[in-house]
């Protein structure tokens, strides 16, 4: 199966501890023996407080999301270093390149491609472009809520979504570089363009990253 992975930066870098990267690597070497992954780093905290600093210092927001897509770049390198040969050794700038460095039992590690979207936009387009079998999104909340749960208590949470209703929420949400949303706008279009199967998870905890794709995986390949 091939699979494109999202990894938040909220949850893969953490405070930077090394310890974090070192068991995210550890599961996604065990999926890599058993399935065809690529996974696209986010920027975490450290890509918000740079933008939040580029935009002070009077930045404009294309500027902010280069600055962002470059911490999202030192994410992946650093979970590529943390996988270490089990990792591709070049971390591709776009979609052809990361499709190129596709090697059996090798993760394929990327962060930010271009302005105006998120990783995740990253790893929709990806999906598409390789015809993934399974896109998952894993954040630090457990799925798509009907607003943000930390600040709207009344906030309803989709078991499963149809891509229209997706966009309706996100369209809401306002699109600024190192912006948050459940999945981020571009994404949404995408996932609706190509009727990708887009999974959305919390893996604030890495086993429950392993988990749930082996069990995404087993539904969809029930022989193997
Ligand atoms: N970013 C882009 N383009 C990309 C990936 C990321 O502009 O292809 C910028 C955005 O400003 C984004 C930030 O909010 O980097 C950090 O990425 P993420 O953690 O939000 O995915």
């Amino acid at each position: 199966m091939l699979i494109v992975l999202s990894l938040g930066g909220s949850i893969l870098a953490k405070n930077l501890d090394p310890d974090r990267f070192l068991k995210y690597a550890d599961v996604l070497r065990k999926l890599s023996k058993k399935h065809t992954l690529l996974v696209v780093a986010g920027g975490g905290e450290a890509a918000r407080n740079y933008i939040d600093t580029a935009r002070a210092v009077g930045a404009d927001e294309v500027t902010c999301d280069y600055i962002g897509i470059e911490i999202t770049r030192l994410n992946a390198h650093l979970l590529a270093a943390a996988l270490g040969p089990d990792a591709c050794p070049e971390i591709p700038t776009n979609y052809l390149e990361a499709s190129k460095a596709i090697r059996p039992g090798k993760v394929v590690v990327m962060g930010g491609v271009t302005p105006g979207q998120t990783t995740d936009a990253v790893a929709a387009i990806l999906a598409e472009f390789l015809r993934a079998d399974l896109l998952a999104i894993a954040t630090s909340i457990d799925g798509v809520y009907s607003s943000d749960p930390n600040c709207d208590p009344s906030a309803v949470k989709y078991d499963k979504i149809s891509p229209e209703k997706l966009i309706n929420i996100v369209m809401a949400i306002e699109m600024k570089a190192g912006s948050k949303s459940p999945v981020d706008p571009v994404a949404a279009k995408i996932i609706e363009r190509c009727k990708l199967d887009a999974l959305v998870m919390d893996a604030r905890d890495p086993v429950q990253l392993e988990e749930v794709l082996d069990r995404e995986a087993a539904k969809k390949s029930p022989i193997s």
